[in-house]
């Protein structure tokens, strides 16, 4: 039986609902697949106004995310000059561009990596890539320059690991230099592909020092995906945390591997208990932790714009259902190594259903109270889908 809210809870949920925003992948709304192949929808986006757009809708139905992640390659083709179209979308669809991601990872002359390349030309070639989309940030207004590297080896003793590392130190370092003031490096690690013997920045430690190298500034990126299946994910969180270190997050799920599913579809535990760690921080701090919460998925099978309701909505329940936490109660139990009462406590708040109360705000911040069935009455696909499948076929060439 699902332990009833307590007395305080709505106000709770209420509280950590008014402060909780996730910013939405540009990519999540367009066509995307695996290797082998690439299933495309008719009303997916193509175009940075149908992206726009679409997260507009998103944002209008959940009031949850008002920022859209942008991929350079892909959503500013023509670089800084883009940006004045971006901020006209930006306005007549009321959500801001968000951190902005440089791709030095698709063009062919980063087969042998970018900032780790035994090149130096391509090496300069990145850098002035990540140069560009720091103005472009600049341009935007946007915060955040999110950092992921595909660079890495597929077979032993073929790169030189201390020395690529010496390159990515240095060009980090100068990344860093061209920040503005209030602008943030946040550096994405990832154990494999597509790199499959070594990958340059491959985990929470390595990406740590190579932050704390680049400058005040930089910060790590935990993208949930990023882990082996054994990881404690919380425990790295908590670390980041307890060094001042953690920038932001890329929330999906998976079963496997980066397998980009939606959030919570797999193992909504995980997600509670890394909110907990949060909650808990800001809570023994009395601070407020300052960090980006992103979602980075690919919705290769699910409908886009649905997929990416479910997924804020599901973040919503995950971060309210961690607000529940009496943290008062916690720190005496694991002062007293109450086992069983610690642990408890996490798992009253997990198993509280708070969705009535989620209702309840939305309702009174003027937003539908169930923004998937709103979505779906609005006649938004429909029409977009007439709209869109007018086009010649879709493209199947680049990732999205
Ligand atoms: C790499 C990654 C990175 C993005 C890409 C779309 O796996 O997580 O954050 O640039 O996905
Ligand atoms: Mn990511």
């Amino acid at each position: 039986m699902m332990p009833a809210m307590r007395a305080d809870g709505a106000e709770s949920v209420g509280r950590a609902l008014d402060r909780f925003q996730i910013e939405l992948p540009s990519w999540g709304f367009a066509n995307t697949g695996t290797r082998f192949g690439k299933f495309v929808q008719p009303a997916a986006a193509v175009t940075i106004e149908e992206k726009f757009s679409d997260a507009g809708q998103v944002h209008a139905l959940t009031g949850a995310c008002p920022t859209v992640a942008l991929h350079v390659l892909w959503d500013l083709p023509d670089g800084v000059s883009s940006a004045a179209e971006i901020a006209a979308l930006a306005a007549r669809y009321k959500v801001r561009p968000g951190s902005i991601n440089p791709n030095v990872f698709q063009d062919q002359e980063y087969k042998f990596g970018s900032f780790g390349n035994p090149d130096a030309d391509v090496r300069q070639r990145a850098l002035r890539h990540v140069h560009d989309s720091v103005a472009i940030a600049r341009r935007l207004g946007s915060r955040d320059i999110t950092l992921w590297f595909a660079d890495g080896s597929n077979y032993p003793g073929t790169a030189n690991i201390r020395q690529r590392r010496q390159w990515f130190q240095e060009n980090l370092k100068a990344a860093h230099a061209t920040l503005g003031p209030d602008q943030r490096l946040l550096i994405e690690y990832k154990p494999f592909e597509p790199a499959f013997y070594h990958t340059d920045i491959a985990d929470w430690g390595m990406a740590l020092l190579l932050a704390r190298a680049a400058g005040s500034q930089a910060r790590v990126l935990v993208d949930t995906g990023h882990h082996y299946l054994s990881q404690n994910i919380e425990q790295i969180v908590a670390w980041l945390l307890a060094d001042g270190m953690l920038g932001g997050f890329h929330f999906n799920d998976r079963r496997y591997a980066d397998d980009d599913l939606t959030i919570g579809s797999i193992d909504p535990y995980q997600v509670f208990r890394i909110f907990h760690e949060i909650r808990f921080f800001e809570w023994e701090t009395g601070g407020r932790a300052d960090i980006a919460y992103m979602i980075d998925q690919s919705h290769n099978l699910k409908g886009k714009i649905e997929a990416m309701i479910q997924t804020v909505t599901v973040a919503q329940e995950l971060f309210s259902k961690a607000a529940l936490v009496n943290h008062d109660a916690l720190a005496t139990a694991q002062a007293r190594t109450d086992l069983v009462g610690a642990e408890s406590l996490l798992q009253d708040a997990f198993s509280t259903d708070v969705r009535p109360a989620i209702r309840e705000w939305r309702v009174a911040n003027g937003l539908p109270a169930d923004p998937l069935q709103a979505f779906r009455e609005s006649g938004y696909l429909e029409r977009i889908t007439a709209e869109r499948s007018k086009r010649a076929g879709a493209s199947v060439s680049s990732y999205a």
